[in-house]
């Protein structure tokens, strides 16, 4: 089998290092991130406070934010080990790279804290294993050499962790005997003096560190791989390793252990590897994580991958579920909830994230420890200008400021707070949160609600005399830069985003008692509505939106970007679609838009550049914005597929979204079950060889929509005002699901099973029929058991 789940799913296990080359795993900490592919190759960073890194490419690198489908080759970063039998001189390297031999057996093991691989080769077990601290940017690795044939073996073990081109200015490294480290040292580049006072505080020096003494090291790249070249390099061909260091020459840590093992003997080698500010910032390293013991006797190793697993599984789900497709189930338990509090924490590792992708993360943060994303949306509160607009990015660093997209003028994001704030009051019934005060950017105070009310009138004041939304820069879509630019284009999307929080905000005031303002939002939304009908409706779907020199796109007559997906969704969700148009729009999105691998953002997508839309069109066709199935966009359509009733279009779609269980979907996604990407190619019918590749890319807003759809679509165990309300919307396949819920500190066992000869659901808890699905006195601590039995068709 080509990949496994174990341990109920914690573990996925992949069985091949070429079948699925790109597949990856991931760990994060509260100050790093580290992606591992299952070849060996890496990428990590650490923030200090922008994000930086310990080990680079061999060339110069430029910055930028963390990229879709990285390339990797030989030289990338990575961790590695070669393993050379002393008597044969057999080589090979765990994982896999870089010398690529056939080995007897492979897997890779993706894991919720570690991440580990376990290889065999002629008679020798290779175990190579990552964790990682909760605090600090150290990787701990242990790497055990198992002897399992049945004679004495002499093997040289040498990990091989290359550290690259670290700067410019000033890059060496040597091998320090005393702490059995290989230091290697830099100053990250820069011109402006006064850059010199940041400078002198980063952690510029990588280090390995090795619990066991080396029998000899390298430090100096070139030295190592010699003429062999990293496939057999000229280092591993010596009796020992050169011991030369790198003098403004490119450092890399290779250490060289000489073992003696008997049949079925072990020896375990432990290393830490990142980025530090000095040698006594390492010496303090050694000494804590590899002498000092606690009192069980423990030494900071130890503890840490204890602690850390931990610190993981603080992150918990709120739901867990059984249901007929036990995969969907793996991943719905134990990696969905992972992946959404990893962006929850790490805020996708950067001092300024996109104000609409800081609110939906921490929508997702509301099911997960709702006080973090509390504390958010306060913070991006506290920074909207007093006239209700919000800035592009939220500042969560003291020194940061507002980089890349940042700078770029997009209208939208405004029209998130109340869609993620209604998950925060849903989840929590938290509405005293409504009462808070805040600093507005300049100062004046005032409470949640009227920022609200600023945030609601600045995006129903931002329209052009048709009522529509306009676009300036982009708006969801970021790369959507030219439709408004000179100051006039609209975006339907946004038009209908705009419609939709005003509703959204109009029930929140209205369930807290705060009437003033929502008859008056609700006929702004209906009036939009209205426009929306009137300007963008072109047929059988809604027009994208009106170009600065009054073109509208998105629709039958364009030869490319024909249909967009974002202006159906949020059709549905906004409510301007009547049911003819519903119906004439699925119709459409099935047929234009809908593939193997799930919905397409754009179809056709656009071979040339429109000046008149933007970059997204110079964007390779089939990839990210530009008709990729992005799922973040397909997550929208799903809710909305739900918003109206379609349950059994809408689970069919969230099952495209996980990759396999078959395995030649697995193959052609080429990513395993552990997370979800932020695309998968699409084009599909004009590039169909790579038509649903993944992005690798685990940073997507994606996983807080899906987790929105389980709870309020799927399973319908929304919280609201009142109480748990019950609704599920099954697909009609399912006969029988089971659903633990979490909610309010209480637990819920529910059974949902179709019977036959009921025409409503009927809800049971404990025993008692309920007059309406909701379940009004929910006492923390306490566990329900809850029944309900739904229509054979449809519930
Ligand atoms: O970034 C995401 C943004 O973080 O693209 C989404 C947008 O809604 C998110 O807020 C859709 O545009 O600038 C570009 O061209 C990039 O393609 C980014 O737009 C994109 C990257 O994939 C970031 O991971």
């Amino acid at each position: 089998m080509l990949i496994e789940a174990k341990k109920e799913g914690e573990r996925l296990n992949l069985n091949s290092p070429t079948a699925l080359p790109y597949a990856s795993a991931f760990l994060w900490n509260k100050c790093m991130m580290i992606h591992l592919n299952c070849r060996g190759y890496a990428v990590a960073q650490f923030m200090q406070p922008e994000p930086a890194k310990y080990a680079h490419a061999p060339n110069l690198e430029a910055k930028s934010f963390m990229q879709p489908e990285q390339p990797f080759y030989t030289h990338h970063p990575g961790r590695f080990c070669y393993v050379k039998d002393e008597e044969s001189s057999l080589l090979f390297s765990v994982p896999y790279e870089p010398v690529r031999s056939e080995v007897d057996s492979f897997t890779f093991s993706a894991g919720k804290s570690d991440i580990h691989w376990n290889i065999e080769k002629d008679g020798v077990m290779i175990e190579m294993s990552l964790s990682l601290t909760i605090e600090e940017p150290i990787e701990l690795w242990s790497v055990t050499i198992r002897n399992t044939s049945d004679k004495a073996k002499k093997l040289s073990v040498y990990p091989y962790f290359p550290v690259g081109y670290m700067s410019w200015m000033n890059q060496s490294g040597v091998y320090d005997a005393d702490l059995r480290a290989i230091i290697c040292t830099s100053i990250s580049p820069y011109q402006k003096y006064q850059d010199y006072e940041n400078i002198k505080k980063l952690k510029d020096k990588t280090y390995l560190i090795s619990d066991m003494e080396p029998a000899s090291w390298e430090v100096n790249q070139a030295a190592f791989e010699g003429e062999g070249g990293l496939h057999h390099p000229s280092g591993v061909q010596q009796e020992e390793l050169s011991r030369v260091d790198a003098r403004y020459e490119i450092p890399a840590c290779i250490m060289q252990y000489r073992l003696s093992l008997d049949a079925g003997q072990e020896q375990k080698i432990r290393l830490l590897f990142g980025p530090a500010k000095d040698d006594d910032e390492i010496r303090n390293i050694r000494h804590r994580y590899f002498a000092e013991k606690n009192s069980a006797g423990l030494d900071g190793f130890e503890q840490s991958q204890m602690e850390y697993s931990d610190y993981i599984k603080e992150g918990k789900a709120c739901i867990i579920i059984k249901t007929p497709d036990p995969n969907f189930d793996n991943f719905i338990n134990n990696w969905l909830p992972r992946q959404i509090y990893y962006h929850g924490i790490t805020n996708r590792l950067c001092t300024d994230p996109q104000t609409r992708n800081f609110l939906q993360d921490n929508m997702g943060m509301s099911y997960i420890k709702p006080r973090v994303a509390k504390r958010a949306f306060l913070n991006a509160l506290s920074q909207q200008n007093e006239d209700g607009e919000m800035p592009e990015g939220i500042l969560i660093h003291e020194e940061a400021e507002l980089k890349y997209i940042n700078q770029v003028p997009h209208t939208d994001h405004c029209a998130w707070l109340p869609i993620c704030i209604k998950a925060y009051l849903d989840e929590t019934n938290d509405f005293g949160f409504l009462n808070e005060k805040v600093p507005f950017a300049k100062g004046e105070v005032a409470s949640v609600s009227e920022h609200m009310h600023r945030a609601m009138k600045w995006l129903s004041e931002n329209k052009d005399e048709r009522g529509l939304s306009y676009i300036n820069q982009g708006d969801w879509n970021d790369p959507m830069n030219m439709v408004g630019h000179k100051g006039k284009g609209v975006s339907g999307w946004l038009s209908m985003a705009t419609s939709y929080a005003l509703q959204l905000w109009a029930d929140i005031c209205e369930l807290n008692g705060d009437l003033s303002h929502v008859d008056a939002f609700r006929s702004q939304a209906e009036k939009i509505n209205g426009y929306i009908n009137k300007y963008l409706w072109d047929g059988s779907w809604y027009a994208r939106g009106i170009t600065d020199d009054n073109v509208v796109f998105g629709v039958s007559e364009d030869k490319e970007g024909r249909i967009f997906l974002n202006t159906q969704s949020w059709a549905f969700l906004c409510g301007c679609a009547d049911d003819s148009k519903i119906k004439k729009m699925l119709e459409a999105i099935e047929t234009h838009l809908e593939t193997a691998f799930g919905v397409e953002l754009i179809t056709p997508a656009y071979t040339e550049m429109r000046e008149d839309v933007g970059r997204v069109t110079q964007k390779h066709p089939g990839y990210a914005e530009n008709g990729s199935v992005y799922n973040h966009a397909v997550a929208f359509y799903i809710y909305g597929l739900y918003k109206i009733g379609e349950a059994d279009r809408a689970y069919r779609l969230m099952r495209k979204m996980i990759p396999g269980p078959d395995e030649k979907d697995l193959l052609q996604r080429g990513q395993l079950p552990v997370f979800i990407p932020n695309y998968y190619r699409g084009a599909s019918s004009r590039f169909p060889r790579t038509a649903g590749r993944s992005s690798q890319l685990f940073n997507t807003g994606t996983v807080h929509w899906l987790y929105r759809c389980l709870i309020d679509g799927l399973f319908g165990l929304r919280g609201t005002r009142d109480g748990l309300l019950i609704a599920p919307n099954l697909p009609l396949k399912w006969n029988e699901v089971f659903v633990i819920r979490y909610y309010q500190g209480a637990e819920f066992n529910i059974k949902i099973t179709r019977i036959p000869g009921i025409l409503n659901n009927i809800v049971t808890v404990d025993g008692v029929i309920l007059e309406q699905p909701l379940i009004t006195e929910v006492l923390p601590g306490m566990s329900y058991d809850i029944e309900v039995k739904i229509p054979l068709r449809g519930n």
